[in-house]
């Protein structure tokens, strides 16, 4: 495999190592997010949890009101008419709703600032792969292509539809500036466990942080129905220690 050549054998336990503790990429049945590698994903997992939290309470009190005053409509008729329980039915659900819209901006405003990025990759959506670009280092832009390991090529473990030829390799703990853009159609480049979709479109740049709290292998597809082979353009994001990044670049550039 192409990783045990650049990564040293001890980043390469630690990767597989979270890759059995962690939730990177979707399980048969799976109901909840996978597990939070970014603060941007700890957040939103936060802010699910939160609403999560009210919307139960909602849904069993207005069951239990509507089903008492269908049940009892007489004894319950101050509970369906009138004008306390009118401002009563206002005010609470507008409280609720400040309740879920303070944290949603805050989030909201959280998701779009850049911190002094370290370094800056380009994400290029093709119909249907990515492309990547390395552009801070001297020599001519380091770029390569993401393409899907077909099926018939995939080896014991491996993830179907979500593998690829060379992934995008990042530093883990360092703020990461990811300019999306595309070459053809509309695609979007999200990943789950980052808490990142961004829009790939033709002639325009959309930015997005990434700041990666672990290593680990990351799963993530083209969120934008962008053609026939939509769902074969997958991407995979490699978190590596700073040290293993500097020598994944050096090893890129000696290539070049
Ligand atoms: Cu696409």
């Amino acid at each position: 495999m192409w990783v045990l050549d650049i990564i040293d054998m001890n980043t390469y336990k630690v990767i597989m190592l979270t890759n059995l503790l962690y939730n990177d990429s979707p399980l048969d049945w799976q109901l909840h997010f996978q597990d939070a590698a970014s603060p941007v994903m700890e957040e939103i997992h936060f802010l699910h949890d939160h609403i999560m939290f009210i919307a139960p309470a909602i849904c069993i009190s207005i069951f239990w009101i509507i089903s008492k005053s269908v049940v009892g409509r007489y004894k319950f008729k101050n509970w369906t008419e009138g004008t306390v329980i009118e401002i009563v039915w206002t005010i609470i659900p507008a409280v609720i709703l400040l309740f879920i819209a303070f944290p949603s901006l805050k989030l909201l405003y959280l998701m779009d600032e850049t911190m002094e990025p370290a370094i800056t990759i380009k994400a290029v959506g093709h119909q249907w792969y990515w492309s990547y670009e390395y552009s801070d280092y001297d020599i001519s832009d380091l770029e390569f292509d993401s393409y899907m390991v077909p099926v018939s090529d995939l080896e014991h473990g491996d993830n179907r539809l979500l593998e690829v030829d060379n992934c995008l390799v990042l530093p883990i703990q360092s703020h990461v500036r990811i300019m999306v853009t595309a070459a053809d159609v509309i695609h979007s480049f999200a990943v789950p466990s980052l808490g990142i979709k961004t829009d790939a479109i033709p002639g325009r740049l959309n930015q997005s942080d990434i700041f990666l709290k672990r290593p680990g292998l990351f799963y993530g597809q083209c969120s934008e129905i962008c053609g026939s082979n939509h769902s074969f353009m997958p991407i995979a994001i490699r978190g590596v220690s700073l040290e293993t990044f500097i020598n994944w670049i050096e090893s890129k550039i000696s290539e070049e």
